[in-house]
């Protein structure tokens, strides 16, 4: 199996709402590797580009703000299939559509404010990985 590094980010609801620390540990318990982590805010600049893939959307500006709304924490993590490993823990978009007992079923509601990032191939990991941390 592959040894990769994906991208990783918990949104501004996971902060807000004292979920990091079991998010975390979940992360953790997987195997996989906190190489770097940080807490920092987004600018908007910083999160459309971000979420361009989106711009067309109605729910752009929506995104934007929720993501700009308060600190978020990024984090570069790495291990065997790591971006695969990351999405699998996440589960779907939409938390009521997501697997019970992934980090989204179990501590988000709504899709436009569902508790975490993890980047959806390799080439973005390393882009959004550039992207956040230089
Ligand atoms: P992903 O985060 O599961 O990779 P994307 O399709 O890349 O999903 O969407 C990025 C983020 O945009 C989602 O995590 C979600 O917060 C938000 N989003 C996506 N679709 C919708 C929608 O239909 N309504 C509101 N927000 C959405």
């Amino acid at each position: 199996m592959a040894v990769e590094k994906t991208f990783c980010m918990l949104k501004p609801d996971a902060v807000r709402d004292r979920k990091m620390g079991r998010i975390i540990d979940r992360i953790e318990a997987s195997g996989l590797v906190i190489e770097r982590m940080e807490m920092c805010e987004l600018t908007r600049s910083l999160a459309e580009e971000h979420y361009a893939h989106l711009a067309a959307e109605p729910f752009f500006g929506r995104i934007v703000d929720f993501m700009t709304g308060g600190p978020v924490v990024k984090m570069v993590l790495s291990g065997p299939n790591a971006v695969a490993k990351l999405r699998a823990l996440m589960g779907a978009t939409d938390p009521l559509k997501a697997a019970p007992g992934t980090i989204r079923a179990d501590f988000a509601l709504e899709t436009s404010s569902n508790v975490i990032h993890g980047s959806d191939s390799v080439e973005n990991a390393e882009i959004e990985i550039k992207r956040f941390f230089g």
